[in-house]
């Protein structure tokens, strides 16, 4: 049976550190504040931002919580991102992915200041991260690297395999995984590969950051390997009040019984991300 990574009591450590980290900057009259801008209704997003709003209230640190209709210009959003931008009072700046397909995501990163950038999304964030210089970290694939090391699982010398590579979790997180520090071998499987049960049945370390339920089965899987799942899918069920039901992208119930850690969907990455993200806005907070 597999270790259960608990993503969401690593996540409430990691908040606990960083509300302390609050209290110490509001006592020297800085209280560190994330702009958080939510444009549509997408139900994912909405309890995301959330979530988000709610870990702030709780470190103690202020939450611009901006929330636009659906047919906001792109004009709308760029002139508001600008106007946080120059706002002394604002640490960081948030647009929640995805955005309605009328406006680029491309040029709303990129009018994103680096210095507010506590998603690590914009490519001069990118590019640092890339390098091992310092910079913001993308909070989905730093909060994985954090479980990795907090659960002591072997990352030196592993052979690290991602499912997909989007540009929030496989393509950072292949990066991460390969900095010294982590020192994992990695391989990343995308809708161009053949058979990524080839590859998966060799990870010492299996990531799946694909969106698709159930996808990763118990006999693609190296028995004592871990398991990461990113997937937050939300499958349709009439039983349930909300009528759907959280499921991850790994077959869990199967998987647990023979991978050597696993994470839970909900409470293990998701909670993470979050942590992270309030890790980076008071980190925002602190430099002068
Ligand atoms: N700009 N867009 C921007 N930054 C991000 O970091 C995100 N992401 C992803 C989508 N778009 C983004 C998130 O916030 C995914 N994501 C995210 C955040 C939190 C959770 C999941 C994904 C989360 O808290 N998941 C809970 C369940 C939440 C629920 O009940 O809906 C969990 O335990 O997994």
């Amino acid at each position: 049976m597999a270790i259960i990574i608990d993503g969401k009591a690593i996540a409430a450590k990691v908040r606990d550190d960083v509300r302390l980290r609050t209290q110490k900057l509001t006592e020297r009259g800085i209280r560190p504040c994330l702009a958080v801008i939510l444009v549509g209704e997408n139900p994912a997003s909405v309890s995301y931002v959330t979530g988000k709003e709610k870990a702030l209230a709780e470190a103690g640190m202020d939450g611009r919580d901006i929330r636009l209709p659906a047919a906001t210009s792109e004009a709308e959003l760029l002139a508001l991102i600008a106007a946080l931008n120059a706002d002394s009072a604002v640490h960081g700046i948030l647009v929640q992915l995805p955005l309605p397909p009328h406006i680029s995501e491309d040029r709303v990163i990129n009018a994103i200041s680096p210095e507010k950038d506590v998603d690590g999304f914009h490519p001069v964030s990118v590019g640092n991260m890339v390098l091992g210089r310092p910079g913001f970290l993308p909070c989905t694939p730093n909060g994985i690297v954090y479980l990795l090391k907090e659960m002591q699982i072997k990352t030196a010398g592993a052979h690290a395999v991602i499912l997909g590579r989007s540009n929030i979790v496989g393509k950072p997180l292949a990066s991460l995984l390969i900095r010294r520090d982590v020192n994992a071998t990695v391989t990343v499987c995308h809708t161009g590969t053949p058979d990524f049960s080839l590859y998966t049945k060799q990870a010492d370390i299996l990531i799946a950051a694909v969106g698709k339920p159930g996808l990763v089965t118990a006999g693609m899987v190296k028995p004592g390997a871990a398991v990461i799942d990113v997937g937050v899918n939300r499958v349709p069920d009439s039983s349930r009040k909300s009528g759907f039901v959280l499921r991850g992208d790994v077959d869990y119930d199967a998987i647990e019984k023979i991978a050597g850690w696993i994470t839970p969907v909900p409470g293990g990455v998701g909670p993470m991300t979050i942590a992270m993200l309030m890790r980076n806005v008071v980190e925002a907070a602190e430099t002068p």
